[in-house]
């Protein structure tokens, strides 16, 4: 069963906690790729991780993508494994005292492309424009119009084939829902995610997530939103 849609103090104090394991495994994460893992491995290391780090599990299957995986917005990791130059989107949450917490980022392994920089850029400035949009009284409908019409702009509109966001709590996806077909007027205390993202076949993906506590001015991840290029 989903949470009410504007979660307590309480239940916002967990989510961030729930957030804070997600940012620790993450640090790991960057740590622990290399050249020749596989998406499977990878995945499997951040289950581990989550575990050790204090979640009760997670809130849905990692997605790690390698290269042109990343074209999928939910892969299933296989045996693709890392080379020079790839990008590597990562997908992941933890649940802790039964609230989920929901993060992405795309990062390299050496120099990516100088096409998949750009899609970098392009995704990067969609997701500040809808983390900035995120108010109390604004419509999810022009937060994710926000996004979606920043990407458009720099000719990448038919490659962003999802949603911009959702609510969290104790279901990883609950109301409010950010789309073209959002209803749903933002409020303070309403969690949400903000998930841009493009992906073209045969070439890979970009996604940046970061999560909202609306009424508040930062995301709830330490992490930046500048491409990190591991060496
Ligand atoms: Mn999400």
């Amino acid at each position: 069963m989903q949470s009410n849609i504007i979660k307590t103090q309480e239940e916002i104090e967990i989510i961030k906690r729930s957030a804070k394991i997600v940012d620790e495994c993450f640090d790991r994460v960057l740590k622990e790729t290399h050249l020749g893992m596989t998406e499977i491995e990878l995945s499997d290391f951040i289950t581990k991780t989550m575990v050790e780090l204090g979640a009760q599990g997670l809130s849905f299957d990692t997605i790690a993508a390698f290269g042109e995986n990343g074209c999928e917005p939910h892969h299933i990791p296989t045996e693709r494994a890392l080379i020079e130059g790839d990008m590597v989107t990562i997908d992941m949450g933890a649940i802790l005292d039964n609230y989920c917490s929901d993060f992405t980022r795309t990062f390299a392994l050496g120099n990516p492309s100088a096409k998949m920089l750009e899609i970098y850029e392009t995704v990067k400035g969609s997701h500040a424009a809808g983390l900035k949009a995120v108010k109390a009284g604004i419509r999810c409908f022009d937060i994710d119009k926000e996004c979606r019409d920043y990407i458009a702009e720099k000719g990448y509109g038919e490659a962003f084939i999802h949603g911009t966001g959702h609510g969290v709590g104790l279901l990883i996806h609950e109301a409010p829902t950010l789309n073209t077909k959002s209803e749903e007027v933002l409020e303070n205390g309403m969690v949400v995610t903000i998930e841009p993202g493009i992906y073209i076949k045969d070439l890979g993906g970009v996604r940046i997530e970061d999560m909202m506590i609306v009424g508040e001015s930062e995301p709830l991840s330490r992490h930046t939103r500048e491409l990190i290029i591991l060496k």
